[in-house]
């Protein structure tokens, strides 16, 4: 089964980059090597985790790079995002951890043989357990600590990079992490949320001011997830709803950075939810970025209720994937459109988009179609946008491989690249083969 490349598009060029992503936590494994996060003591706390399992092996990542760099080489790909384990390169005292850095240095060299460029995040959730234990994201001095983490590790990796992202979905980590505790750390509770955002922010803020300092010459930005909010009904009612849940969840992460202002809501939240924003945080928050890195994977639909004003309803008769979530790319054109037209947006990467599917290995093969046409669709959806105006630049794939899905265990898999765990055998899927000629018929196209 073959993926197409939308005709007349942008994505037919060398201009259009294509790559593979994954994170930290979720593939290295080598546990041992490193200081502890807040993954590790959430995974080791009764009914977390789906399968009870730990990211202390994940893909062994860790032992397996070399070759997982042969497979990444081998799909044709022109770049690779990953994220840098915070507690694996730097000491609680808050110095450089060579060996760890080391690691990521070997990878980035090896990256370079190969000529795919490289997409580094700074955190995509593994937050050192030492530093959660003096608060972690509702103490503004985290955000301080990151930006000293960012300065040390720009100056070790000097010229290697190609982009750097500071943070990843800065709402998976408050709103999941601090305030519903479905993630690491696992704390509950309204007034939590929106503290734990603005230190997030902050945190992306100084360390962009770092990256213009350090690195003034890759792309540096943020990647935040949008979870379009549609409403059940016309009924006014519904719509103010889903307006309103778009303010929480999506419009709360990009307004701060490319307005340099909250929104409007902020004055209608109960003090006990108000983040506190010293003079200039907003300033510091809004430095201009080189890229937005957008992830996409669903919409969501909301009605209204009398007491907790918005609820979102279970999607009920549609195409789902494995994780329960639909199937729906025109979201995908509608967010980027409308971003573009509420603000004055920096050129954007889509930095994820796939989807788990019930994958099945039979003799060797995963023939997942499902997964094949949900990237067919979705990069339609991508083209729809660019035509309609939108700067996008790349695009892509979660995941690399299947890997650690946080809560899910590894119960979820949304690898182009099927893992055996027991053995940790690679096995290239059916979209994985497909997504690899998409990026060889754009070579042939573009020569
Ligand atoms: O696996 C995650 C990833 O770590 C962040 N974005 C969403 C993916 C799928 O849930």
């Amino acid at each position: 089964m073959k993926l197409l490349l939308p005709k007349d598009s942008i994505m037919q060029t060398s201009k259009f980059t294509f790559g593979v992503a994954t994170s930290s936590f979720q593939i290295e494994g080598g546990a041992d090597k490193r200081l502890p996060s807040i993954w590790d003591t959430f995974c080791s706390t009764e009914n977390k985790i789906k399968d009870g399992s730990n990211g202390d092996i994940a893909c062994d990542h860790f032992t397996h790079w070399h070759d997982d760099i042969e497979m990444i080489a081998s799909l044709g790909v022109d770049a690779y995002r990953f994220s840098i384990s915070w507690p694996r390169v730097i000491k609680q005292d808050g110095s450089l951890n060579q060996d760890g850095v080391n690691f990521y240095l070997q990878i980035l060299n090896k990256l370079s043989e190969k000529n795919i460029k490289a997409f580094v995040t700074f955190y995509h959730w593994d937050l050192p357990q030492h530093i959660e234990d003096n608060g972690g994201w509702l103490n503004r001095e985290t955000a301080y600590m990151f930006r000293d983490y960012v300065n040390l590790i720009t100056q070790a990796f000097a010229n290697k990079v190609y982009s750097y992202a500071t943070i990843n979905e800065p709402f998976c980590s408050a709103y999941l992490g601090y305030e519903i505790g479905l993630h690491a750390p696992g704390k509950v509770g309204k007034e939590y949320g929106k503290k734990a955002v603005h230190h997030l922010l902050l945190a992306h803020g100084l360390a962009m001011q770092v990256l213009q300092k350090n690195s003034p010459e890759t792309l540096n930005g943020i990647v935040l997830n949008f979870t379009p909010c549609y409403p059940l009904t016309d009924k006014k009612e519904d719509v103010v709803a889903a307006q309103l849940a778009d303010d929480h969840f999506n419009q709360w992460y990009i307004k701060p950075i490319l307005d340099g202002e909250y929104p409007e809501l902020l004055d209608k939240l109960p003090q006990e939810e108000r983040p506190e924003i010293f003079e200039n945080d907003l300033t510091i928050i809004s430095q201009p970025i080189d890229y937005l890195g957008i992830n996409y994977y669903s919409r969501a639909i909301y009605r209204s209720d009398d007491k907790e004003q918005f609820i979102q309803e279970v999607p009920l008769n549609v195409p789902l994937t494995d994780m329960g979530w639909e199937i729906y790319p025109e979201a995908f054109t509608e967010l980027l459109v409308s971003l573009n037209e509420k603000y004055n947006l920096p050129p954007v990467y889509i930095t994820e988009n796939g989807a788990a599917m019930p994958d099945v290995i039979t003799d060797g093969v995963v023939n997942d179609i499902d997964r094949v046409e949900y990237f067919q669709s979705h990069l339609y959806a991508v083209n729809n946008a660019i035509a309609q105006g939108v700067n996008i630049c790349g695009y892509f794939a979660w995941s690399l491989m299947d890997n650690f899905e946080w809560a899910e265990g590894y119960l979820k898999r949304f690898g182009l690249v099927h893992v055996d765990y027991e053995t940790q055998k690679r096995t290239i899927k059916t979209s994985g083969s497909a997504y690899r000629d998409l990026i060889n018929q754009r070579h042939i196209k573009s020569e």
